[in-house]
């Protein structure tokens, strides 16, 4: 029986599948073949659009029918592979895979190329996605955290799958997630926070029932379920007394409570661990490593194909700003380099981008290029937690890409060897919003990363023609040009109007939105700028600074080791510069930060307008609420620009050259 197609609560935003963006499958004549479970979604979408515009879908005919047809989508097998073939002879494209998802994205594939995908002829291309994992981190709480509330970092209302404590029960709109994800290439799903609190340490036991009605939703559309657990499930879950990794009883505990979630969930993921950061308790209560940790779990799902996925996310949070030694960045190298070749094959460490926290520029975390005998995966911010939290646009393909074409050693890139060893995550920005992501245009985020994951190489720019091909169907010239200039350069005008050449933070602490310069200065966290009257930056260097410039393979020890050769955009990053500093693009140091301050406020005016002027092409409720985000970003925007301004004119007394107001 074909799978009937997700329907959308009234007012619910179809995001990138709206019914129109299938009116050239939709139109036409498509044979089906194959059997399975994914051949039923298959279907159930090519009916669909069928039913909406007047094609015709045949599922398996008799050999011989004598019918042509515009379209043949087959399975030839049911392994796990995910690529697809498709080309185009005598009239009729054809989409062959020998696995079930494979069937489903090739679908997809021709949804995306539309009209395209029937004109001409063309040779058979083969389609494989570079990472086997392509995975999105959920950080929704069961019950509403009195601090993180529903969902940590969260910017896009309350959780798709848990409220007030309970399961949410809305499986259609987990379906229609599940969809919205298959069609870019997203194949995991973790469905809560890494912070595991209490209530949601049970979903590992006594309600797992509740995360296998979620599997059952996103299964239909390729997407296996992980979940986040706490390294002392022993303890609270149990009533051990130890969740020591090389206890005997701990151990057994872990994989009995793991085949029981494979009772639930056959095709269960992995577990995602958070583990002795930011408070979470994790193996070095017991003295034992996180190798230890991980590989104690990687023991309890290898059996039934698991996969642990453990966070290096791990750094003192109880710094004293005036220890000039402790450098928080050089943290994950320090406690995780040493391991490299100890991990078990299904354990996966995975890496945030940068050595800080999804700062709006960091450079590539070196750990990154340096455990090449372990399975590491990338992990990435959709949620906008530095970027201006939904409230702003700013579209991340420019900078994911950059950072997954970093080559921090010279054999790949950091896209090739994660796509090689455990996959790209990322932390998602969706939420029970009718907008998925709040923010209308926070959708190209997701959709970009989806397909990032499946071609990490990809030009961003022609990922988002897509978003905008899919989402806004038949887009104008007019349309297509006015998303493009507000979306293309959105992460350099945030970068310009925040925290200035690779400083990072400046935010008010806690909820992380708009500007305290001196914020986190002195606070525990470890994430200081270091401004006095003189100049500002971390000394990062081995010469004499923390030495973290170090943690980098050649050429980018050396690189930026020196102010002389470090990019402008990291300058402050690695190095503590006066103010009075000629960069290598002809400003000094201080100028730079005036210049960019007033130049990001002036792009944000420009974009705010081209979004005015786009009114008439795009739906008013999407227009209308974008509109408004722009209200507040330009505020806000301001905001940041007079505040990193008359602060960096105080403290160094240095005029602006262009007299423009500061206070
Ligand atoms: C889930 C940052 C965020 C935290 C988050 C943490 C992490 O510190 O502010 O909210 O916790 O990263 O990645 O674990």
């Amino acid at each position: 029986m074909p799978l009937p197609v997700p329907v959308l609560a009234e007012g619910v935003d179809p995001a990138w599948l709206p019914p129109a963006a299938f009116e050239p499958l939709g139109t036409r004549r498509t044979l089906i073949r194959g059997s399975g479970p994914m051949v039923e979604t298959v279907h159930g979408e090519v009916a669909d659009a069928v039913a909406r515009f007047g094609g015709r879908v045949v599922r398996d005919p008799e050999p011989g029918d004598g019918m042509s047809y515009d379209l043949v989508l087959e399975l030839t097998g049911a392994s796990g592979d995910e690529g697809f073939a498709c080309g185009r002879q005598d009239g009729t494209t054809t989409v062959t895979a020998s696995g079930r998802r494979g069937l489903l994205y090739g679908l997809f594939h021709v949804v995306r190329l539309g009209e395209d995908a029937f004109r001409g002829e063309w040779a058979r291309e083969v389609h494989q996605p570079a990472a086997a994992l392509r995975m999105v981190d959920h950080w929704d709480n069961v019950a509403v955290h009195p601090v993180m509330g529903q969902v940590e970092r969260g910017y896009s209302g309350g959780s798709l799958f848990w409220a007030d404590g309970r399961a949410r029960g809305e499986l259609e709109r987990v379906r229609a997630y599940g969809r919205l994800l298959a069609a870019c290439g997203i194949n995991a799903v973790a469905v809560n926070n890494v912070n595991v609190h209490r209530t949601e340490a049970r979903l590992l036991t006594d309600r797992i029932g509740e995360v296998a009605a979620l599997a059952d939703a996103l299964r239909p559309y390729g997407i296996r379920t992980h979940l986040s657990v706490t390294f002392t499930a022993p303890i609270v879950l149990a009533g051990l007394e130890t969740a020591d990794p090389l206890d005997a009883r701990v151990r057994e505990w872990w994989a009995r409570a793991t085949a029981d979630v494979y009772a639930a969930i056959p095709d269960f993921g992995g577990y995602v661990v958070k583990a002795d950061s930011e408070g979470q308790p994790g193996p070095f209560t017991y003295g034992r490593s996180h190798a230890d940790g991980a590989n104690m779990l990687a023991a309890a799902l290898a059996p039934h194909g698991g996969t642990v996925h453990w966070r290096a996310f791990v750094y003192n949070h109880r710094q004293d700003w005036r220890d000039r030694t402790t450098d928080r960045a050089r943290a994950a190298y320090d406690h995780f380099v040493p391991l490299d070749g100890k991990f078990a094959d299904n354990a996966v460490l995975q890496v945030k981008h940068g050595p800080m926290d999804f700062q709006v520029r960091e450079p590539v975390s070196p750990v990154l290029g340096a455990m090449p005998r372990t399975r590491l995966a990338l992990e990435l911010q959709a949620t906008q937690e530095y970027t201006g939290q939904q409230r702003h646009v700013c579209w991340l393909g420019p900078m994911w890409s950059e950072v997954l074409r970093f080559r921090p050693e010279a054999e790949s890139s950091v896209g090739e060897s994660a796509a090689r060893g455990g996959g790209l995550v990322a932390v998602s920005n969706v939420g029970d919003d009718p907008f998925w992501t709040g923010h209308p245009l926070a959708q190209a985020n997701l959709y970009t990363f989806g397909r990032l994951a499946w071609q990490p190489g990809a030009d961003p720019g022609r990922l988002l023609d897509e978003w905008i091909g899919l989402t806004f169907p038949g887009a104008s010239r007019r349309l297509a040009a006015g998303l493009h200039a507000v979306l293309d350069g959105s992460w350099q005008t945030y970068e310009k109007y925040t925290a200035p050449l690779g400083v990072g933070w400046m935010v008010q602490p806690g909820h992380h939105y708009g500007p305290s310069v001196d914020g986190y200065e002195y606070s525990p966290w470890g994430t200081y700028h270091f401004a006095d009257r003189d100049g500002i930056g971390v000394d990062r260097s081995a010469a004499t600074g923390t030495g973290y410039a170090a943690q980098y393979a050649k050429p980018w020890s050396e690189v930026y080791e020196s102010p002389d050769t470090c990019p402008d955009e990291l300058l402050l990053f690695f190095h503590h510069m006066s103010y009075g500093h000629m960069l290598h693009n002809g400003k000094t140091v201080i100028q730079h930060i005036y210049d960019t301050h007033f130049k990001g406020v002036t792009e944000v005016e420009e974009a705010r307008e081209t979004w005015a002027s786009l009114a008439d092409l795009v739906d008013p409720a999407r227009h209308a609420r974008v509109a408004e985000r722009y209200e507040e970003q330009l505020r806000s925007a301001r905001e940041w620009r007079d505040q990193v301004n008359s602060y960096f004119f105080r403290k160094s007394g240095v005029a602006d050259a262009h007299g423009r107001r500061i206070y």
